[in-house]
């Protein structure tokens, strides 16, 4: 352990390699859209990687997460494996979804990450029933759910804020403030901008954290958890973050200046911290390039998977297709 780190070398570097994989793997996904590899909708994460990485990190590995259709970084640290990942942004059948979700459905019961899910908010009260089954079931596992600040403004955060705190939920509520909902910046949307205040209207214990410091969201995600693990109901947390790339692949992005978002590329999550490791003796440009070099050849290695993937045949396309009818089936 450094001096001045609050976490063993080992996990230190933990960090910047999950960093540098999600940021690896995005970059690629970027360029093979862009190839027409992989098709549909793609929102990157690009810029908010402390987020994910710090969190996930301070949850226990069988805890329960959900996060949105931003969500390959969630689920690459949560398990999912890179070429599970990628095989599904290529609509595969190896990929962790069989390839009927896409980027934004990614899926993984094994390692518990319940979804990618699209719509927003819609990932509140899901994790709400996770933490209330848990609950009623006696166990200790918590779950997490991650979502924007636009999730704030739909009713289905208010009522899963609402049950999980009238019922003392182990709920971990990760809101990525990252400035925008899509084009809409917060105070054009939301009339309470202050959003720990509106966590806090449903009694739920709640603080800011700058979401551009890994160790910062590590630290405080560690002790929101030990008391939501505690049984003293759940916490939110608001870490603000920007995303550093457009909302999604189809945005022409003239709701910002680009001068603000230089800005924040200068607080990038990567190199402040790659900066600190080297200022603390944990790592020197040699061992930065050796980490890069290692995360390269995962990326390469789960593109070559993906590309090797096969896809459903149309035989196939009905099932797990269910009707509201009993006993009725959908023809091809
Ligand atoms: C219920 C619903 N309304 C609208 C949309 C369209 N939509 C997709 S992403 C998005 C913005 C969400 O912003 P935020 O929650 O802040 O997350 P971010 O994309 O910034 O990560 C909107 C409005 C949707 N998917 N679901």
């Amino acid at each position: 352990m450094s001096a001045s780190l609050p976490c063993p070398r080992e996990l230190a570097l933990r960090l910047l390699h999950d960093m540098l994989r999600i940021r690896r793997m995005e970059e690629r996904a970027a360029e093979l859209y862009g190839a027409g590899k992989i098709r549909g909708f793609l929102h990157l994460y690009i810029g908010e990687e402390a987020v994910a990485v710090g969190a996930l990190h301070a949850l226990a590995p069988d805890d329960a997460v959900i996060a949105t259709y931003r969500e390959h970084g969630h689920a690459l640290v949560q398990g999912v494996p890179m070429n599970a990942i990628m095989a599904e942004m290529y609509g595969k059948r190896e990929g962790c979804s069989h390839g009927r979700g896409g980027s934004m459905h990614l899926f993984d019961a094994r390692t518990r990450f319940f979804g990618g899910n699209a719509i927003v908010a819609g990932g509140l009260p899901l994790t709400v029933g996770l933490a209330l089954a848990e609950h009623m079931q006696g166990g200790k596992r918590i779950a997490a759910c991650f979502f924007g600040e636009g999730a704030m403004a739909e009713g289905a955060f208010h009522e899963a804020l609402n049950l999980a705190a009238l019922w003392q939920l182990p709920v971990l509520f990760c809101c990525e403030n990252n400035l925008y909902a899509m084009g809409t910046a917060l105070a054009r949307s939301q009339s309470q901008t202050d959003l720990c205040a509106k966590a806090a209207a449903y009694k739920v214990a709640a603080q800011a954290v700058d979401g551009m410091d890994v160790l910062a969201v590590h630290q405080a995600t560690g002790a929101a958890v030990e008391q939501v693990r505690a049984g003293q109901g759940p916490y939110f947390l608001e870490y603000r973050t920007y995303r550093f790339r457009a909302h999604s692949m189809f945005d022409p992005e003239l709701y910002r200046d680009k001068a603000e978002v230089e800005q924040w590329k200068a607080r990038g999550p990567i190199h402040s911290y790659s900066a600190r490791l080297k200022a603390e003796g944990l790592l020197d440009e040699a061992g930065f390039l050796a980490l890069a070099a290692q995360v390269e050849a995962e990326v390469e290695a789960a593109v070559a998977y993906a590309e090797a993937g096969s896809l459903e045949p149309l035989a196939d396309l009905c099932r797990d297709v269910y009707t509201s009818a009993p006993g009725t089936q959908v023809q091809p």
